[in-house]
C-alpha cells in the first residue's frame, strides 16, 4: 500500500509538472522538448574560437547550434570574433604591426587592433590563434576568420551531411560601440544582420536561429524587424562566496549593466533584469534570457575541500540548488539558456566534479539550452538525462 501510494503521489507530481499532459515529458524545459546544446564559439575548448574548423567540430560533436559572435570590418562586413579587438585571437600584431588605434569600448579607452580598421580583404590574410593559455596552440596560424555568410553556409552544408538541422546563434557584439564610436550609425549593424538572416532562413520564428545581445535597445529594435527568436543576455561582474551575484564595484565596470543603459542613464543593472519585473520587461521584446549560470544555480564557497586535492577552488563550492530564476522565467513564458560550461580551467566551474555532471544538473532543473566550449559534454549530459 505504501509503495502504491508513493507511486500515485509521484505520478501526480509528474502530471502537475507537465501541465496535466497524459504522456509526461522527460524535460522540464519551457516547451517540454530536449534542451539544446550550443557550441560556444564552436568547439572552442579544442580549436581556436570562431573559425569554420571550430564550428565544424562542434557540429561533429552533436551541437544543435553554433554560436558566431559578430563584429564589423571597416567595409561593414559581419565577421565572427568575440571582440572588435583582434589582438588576442589572431596574428594581426605580426601582420599589421603599425595599425593599432585607441577607441572607447563600452566606457573603456582601449588601444588595440580593431576589426573596424581593417577591410575584409585584410582580415582574410590573418590567421586565428588560441587565446586561452591552458588550451592547445597546435592549430595556431592555420585557420582564417570567417564571415557570417560563411558560417551560415557551413551550418547548412554540415547539417545536411549529418542529417539534422544545425542552427546558428549569432550575437551582436557592442551594438552601441559599432553605431556611435565606429560611426556605422544607429541600427545599421542590426539591419545588416536581419537582412542576411532573412535571406538565409526566411523571416519566421521557426528558423533555426537565436539572435542574442547584452544590450537591450537593439533587441527591442529587432523585435520590430524580425519574427526570429531573440535572447537577452545577462552578465555580472562576479559571484560571491555566499552565492550572490556581484555587479557593483568601486570603479566603473562594463559588466554592471547593459551599455545602452549606461548611455541612456537607465539605472537598472543586469541583476535587476532577472527579478520578476525585469523578466516581465524582457518578455515585452524577447523570447528568452541568457543569464550567466550563477544566476540560476546557487553555489556557496564554504571552504570545504570536496574534491580532496588539498586546495579550495571553484569546484569545491556547495551546490545549493535552483535560485528560482529558471522557474520564474518559464512561468513568464521565457526560454532560459546559460553559459559557459568548460571544465578545463578555462573558466568558472562552480561546484561540480566535471563539466558533464554540471550540465546534467542544469538540464534536470529545466534549462532550455547550454553554451559549452566542449559541446560533446553537453551531448553526453543530455544522453545521461534521457537515461540512454
Ligand atoms: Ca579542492
Amino acid at each position: 500500500m505504501k509503495l502504491k501510494f508513493l507511486l500515485t503521489a509521484v505520478s501526480v507530481v509528474l502530471l502537475q509538472a507537465c501541465g496535466g499532459d497524459s504522456t509526461p515529458s522527460l524535460f522540464r524545459t519551457l516547451s517540454g522538448d530536449a534542451p539544446v546544446v550550443i557550441g560556444h564559439r564552436g568547439a572552442s575548448g579544442t580549436f581556436p574560437e570562431h573559425t569554420l574548423e571550430s564550428y565544424k567540430a562542434a557540429i561533429d560533436q552533436g551541437a544543435d547550434y553554433i554560436e558566431p559572435d559578430l563584429v564589423l570590418t571597416k567595409d561593414g562586413v559581419m565577421i565572427a570574433r568575440h571582440e572588435p579587438m583582434l589582438d588576442g585571437t589572431t596574428d594581426v600584431a605580426t601582420k599589421f604591426p603599425t595599425r593599432k588605434t585607441t577607441k572607447n569600448v563600452d566606457g573603456e579607452q582601449t588601444t588595440a587592433f580593431f576589426a573596424s580598421e581593417f577591410t575584409l580583404a585584410e582580415i582574410k590574410t590573418l590567421r586565428a590563434i588560441q587565446p586561452n593559455s591552458v588550451r592547445s596552440k597546435v592549430y595556431d596560424g592555420l585557420f582564417t576568420i570567417p564571415t557570417l555568410d560563411e558560417v551560415i553556409a557551413l551550418a547548412k552544408t554540415e547539417g545536411a551531411k549529418v542529417g539534422r538541422t544545425v542552427g546558428i546563434y549569432p550575437e551582436i557584439k557592442h551594438s552601441t560601440y559599432h553605431a556611435n564610436e565606429v560611426k556605422f550609425g544607429k541600427n545599421v549593424f542590426e539591419d545588416k544582420l536581419v537582412s542576411t538572416l532573412h535571406a538565409a532562413y526566411g523571416n519566421v520564428a521557426t528558423a533555426p536561429v537565436f539572435i542574442q545581445s547584452f544590450e537591450v535597445s537593439n533587441l527591442q529594435y529587432l523585435n520590430t524587424k524580425t519574427n526570429m527568436k531573440l535572447v537577452q543576455l545577462i552578465d555580472a561582474y562576479d559571484v560571491l562566496d555566499d552565492g550572490s551575484i556581484q555587479v557593483d564595484t568601486a570603479t566603473y565596470n562594463p559588466w554592471r549593466q547593459p551599455y545602452d543603459f549606461v548611455v541612456s542613464k537607465d539605472a537598472r543593472t543586469f541583476k535587476d533584469l532577472v527579478t520578476a519585473s525585469g523578466l516581465d520587461f524582457i518578455k515585452t521584446y524577447a523570447d528568452g534570457v541568457g543569464p550567466w549560470k550563477p544566476y540560476l544555480v546557487k553555489t556557496v564557497n564554504d571552504k570545504i575541500d570536496r574534491s580532496g586535492d588539498g586546495k579550495i577552488t571553484e569546484v569545491d563550492r556547495r551546490v545549493d540548488g535552483s535560485t528560482g530564476v529558471i522557474e520564474m522565467a518559464h512561468q513568464k513564458g521565457l526560454l532560459v539558456h546559460t553559459w559557459t560550461f568548460r571544465g578545463d580551467s578555462g573558466g568558472y566551474d562552480l561546484g561540480f566534479k566535471d563539466v558533464k555532471t554540471e550540465i546534467e544538473y542544469y538540464m534536470k532543473l529545466g534549462i532550455d539550452g547550454v553554451f559549452s566550449d566542449f559541446p560533446a559534454a553537453g551531448v553526453a549530459a543530455l544522453k545521461s538525462v534521457r537515461g540512454n
